[in-house]
């Protein structure tokens, strides 16, 4: 027999038949007072890791496995040891001098055991600390050919990916759909090193130079007193810098519009901010600014959804993509360029390109599409992956060039830099996430963490002791070589340049951009937050950097806040809406959608199993909600329940359909009292919980349908069944298509108030 398994019994034998001497090799129980612990299950072989996931697979200079395959091989065996490979008989007592005798220091399994588990969390990141991750590929069209060399951007060039998305400044174990900015950091494994693209939801900055970086997140981080709000602008200090630095307009507008609050890491757009230079192999050189186009379109909560998340599901996001993904409908975003002239000025339509704090509108420059990235693996490892994954502006690839925005610049000695802290030392790229899928032939050596065994004695260059290695590569060799820009001859200054100055004409043009619904939601946040506020003083200085984007947006707030709204400082610019920055009014794909089917044990079971069946062929998916777990009819039709009416709530859903009358809920408060033999309150029909989930839904401006049977619940709540976005129909299907067709828009804009 299976010689593992031989041992194991020996141990369980030994145990069982107390102490033993040392021939058998076996120590013996503790005693009497210690009852053994019998095995739970048999010994086995671990379970195979899952077959396609893992960090890229590189071998070291050594030989050695590592990245995937070393972390593979991190657990293997069927038995219990220490960090050492010795196995242990037993890891729930110390050592001890008898029974009830003191604790010996001696005990390495105890101290080794315990000194690991201190050392468990690191530093969280100082910003960006909350975030999920994912694998994927990026396959390039090769459009971008033309003006760039990079080998990962030549036409059909498969790169494996990983997306680390997050928000910006809550803790680690923070609420997910709180109002800020998302991260959305790629990692582009390339055949020529690794080129990672350090983005944002938001394609604009608070700052334009990286030396105020600490102070706007002191303002943002809470309160250094009180240590309150967790994951929140709506605060003093914020206000405060973003009010004294008005360059932060445009950023906070964008903030304050429903980009700060995403639906799902799977609607957002990506910026990568900056005006990046790409170089071709004919060494011209174009500007550009790179975009992530979700295909499911951009997409965000409303307010109180993010709210009601925030407290019933704080992982909202992070479940959302993970689930999405097990399911098969794997997230995709097409990635593009807008390029511009890499003139001296580097202006494009009087826009200052160096500018982190604006866009160059779509319409003056399209977003041409130059690949795609599809996410299709979950982590393995938590930790492992997403949170030990490192990125940094100043990983680029040849063909890839910085400019001289001065954000840009202060972030390549950052990222660097916040790793040594966080990952323990210099060697963080040989963690496995981190490791190039190029060879890597470098001369840094030794420091904490060193896992590399490095051959030979010469770490150094031009030698004559190793064969000279390593050799520098040319240009024609694939090296990267900066573009030879020529830097203006000037006095060295600490100063912005003139064309920084003007912090308005951009935030109008997005206030001018947006649909009426988007503008009552953004003077609903600013509202909010500045409400939230305590100093007079800031709330008036906010108003008046309102004025200047716009007196509709200033009036709205200042109704809201009870104060006067003051007259612009500087005249209104003068600019064209940019239509691609709303949100409202185009048509998507109603792919990964989420359709709560509500029923009960009298509904009409045969239309729902049909509807469910669609809803998966419409590559949406269904939830059937019911008002207890368990299945509903009988034999091998019964359906699943998959949300009871206590665990279904609003938020998780795109679309509501009452497929006939709901039932009362196992534990509403008539079924508890009467098992408590209290007398039974009268049931309200439907089950008060429906009715909240109807009524949230309906709010929230949501497509809800009942067939004829359903049709009371929804008037029982007061949804008028001729209202925008409430379908009908006989059967369960026929409520579904029309269902379908409104997904597209998103939401039922028409509902909310601006709209009516
Ligand atoms: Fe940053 C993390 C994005 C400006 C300093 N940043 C971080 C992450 C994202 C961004 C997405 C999380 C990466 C991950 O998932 O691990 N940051 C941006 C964008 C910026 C920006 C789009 C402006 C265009 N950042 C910025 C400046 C500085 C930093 C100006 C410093 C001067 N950022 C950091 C950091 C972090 C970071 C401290 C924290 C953890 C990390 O880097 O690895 O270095």
């Amino acid at each position: 027999t299976n010689p593992l398994k031989r041992a194991a019994d020996k141990v369980a034998d030994a145990l069982q038949s107390g102490p033993t001497g040392p021939e058998d090799g076996i120590p013996g129980k503790p005693g009497a007072e210690s009852p053994s612990v019998a095995e739970p299950t048999e010994p086995r072989e671990p379970l195979p890791p899952k077959p396609d996931q893992g960090g890229p697979a590189t071998v070291s200079p050594t030989g050695q496995p590592t990245g995937a395959d070393q972390a593979r091989t991190a657990q293997s065996g069927s038995y219990l040891t220490d960090a050492q490979g010795v196995r242990r008989y037993d890891t729930d007592h110390s050592l001890k001098a008898g029974p009830r005798g003191p604790v010996l220091l001696q005990d390495h399994h105890l101290r080794e055991k315990v000194m690991h588990f201190d050392h468990e969390r690191i530093p969280e990141r100082v910003v960006h600390a909350r975030g999920a991750g994912a694998h994927g590929v990026f396959r390039s069209y090769g459009t971008a050919a033309n003006v760039t060399k990079a080998a990962f951007l030549a036409e059909d060039v498969e790169t494996p990916v990983f997306v680390r998305f997050s928000t910006v400044l809550g803790s680690r174990g923070s609420a997910d759909t709180v109002r800020d900015t998302r991260g959305f950091a790629t990692k582009f494994y390339t055949s020529e090193g690794v080129f990672d693209l350090v983005g944002n939801n938001i394609p604009v900055f608070f700052i334009q130079d990286a030396i105020k970086f600490p102070d706007v997140i002191h303002a943002g981080k809470p309160h250094p007193d009180r240590e309150i709000p967790q994951a929140q602008s709506a605060h003093d200090t914020f206000w405060d810098f973003v009010t004294l630095h008005t360059e932060a307009t445009h950023h906070t507008l964008w903030n304050m519009s429903d980009r700060g609050i995403p639906r799902s890491y799977r609607t957002m757009e990506g910026f990568g901010v900056h005006t990046f230079r790409l170089v071709n192999a004919a060494g011209e050189t174009t500007l550009v600014k790179f975009h992530w186009k979700p295909r499911l379109g951009v997409h965000s909560l409303v307010w109180e959804e993010a709210q009601i998340a925030g407290g019933v599901d704080p992982d909202f996001h992070r479940r959302d993509l993970y689930d999405a993904i097990e399911a098969g409908a794997h997230p995709e975003w097409e990635f593009g360029i807008q390029t511009f002239p890499d003139t001296p000025d580097q202006t494009f339509e009087g826009i200052d390109l160096l500018d982190p704090t604006n866009i160059v509108p779509e319409e003056l420059a399209p977003v041409q599409p130059i690949g795609l990235l599809t996410l299709n693996r979950n982590p393995t490892n938590f930790f492992a992956e997403t949170e030990q994954v490192a990125f940094h502006v100043g990983h680029l690839v040849p063909g890839i060039d910085i400019t001289d925005d001065p954000l840009l610049a202060g972030r390549l000695f950052s990222y660097l830099d916040t790793q040594i802290t966080r990952l323990g030392g210099p060697n963080f790229p040989q963690i496995p996430i981190n490791r190039p899928q190029a060879p890597v032939n470098d001369m840094l050596r030794d420091g904490f963490h060193q896992t590399a065994v490095h051959r030979g004695v010469a770490p150094y260059r031009p030698n004559s002791l190793d064969g000279g290695c390593p050799f520098t590569a040319g240009a024609d060799m694939g090296a990267y070589i900066e573009t030879p820009v020529r830097v203006p001859e000037a006095a060295k200054v600490r100063e912005a340049p003139e064309s920084f100055g003007d912090h308005y004409s951009q935030p109008r043009r997005f206030w001018l951009s947006m649909s009426p619904v988007e503008r009552e939601h953004i003077i609903g946040a600013y509202t909010f937050e500045l409400a939230k506020c305590y100093e007079q003083a800031i709330k008036e200085r906010a108003l008046q950097t309102l004025a200047n984007i716009d007196p509709e947006l200033c009036a709205g707030v200042a109704a809201g806040l009870g104060l006067p709204a003051p007259e612009p400082t500087e005249p209104l610019a003068d600019v064209e809406p940019s239509p691609a920055l709303s949100q409202v009014g185009r048509i998507w794909p109603a792919d990964g959608r989420i359709i709560g089917i509500i029923t009960g044990p009298d509904g009409d079971l045969d239309g729902v199993r049909a509807v469910r069946q669609e809803v998966l062929a419409g590559g949406m998916v269904p939830l059937v909600v019911a008002p207890a777990g368990g299945t509903l009819g009988d034999g091998d039709d019964a359906l699943t329940v998959q949300r009871t009416y206590a665990t279904a709530r609003s938020v998780e859903f795109d679309a509501l359909l009452v497929a006939g009358t709901p039932g009362v809920g196992a534990d509403a408060y008539g079924a508890r009292d009467a098992k408590a033999g209290r007398p039974t309150v009268q049931q309200a029909t439907p089950d008060p919980r429906v009715g909240l989930l109807l009524a949230e839904a309906y709010r929230h401006g949501k497509a809800i349908g009942a067939t004829s049977g359903g049709q009371s619940a929804l008037e029982a709540v007061g949804i008028p069944l001729d209202a925008p976005g409430v379908v009908t129909g006989d059967t369960a299907s026929a409520v579904l298509q029309q269902l379908t067709g409104l997904l597209g828009g998103h939401r039922v804009w028409e509902r909310f108030p601006s709209a009516a």
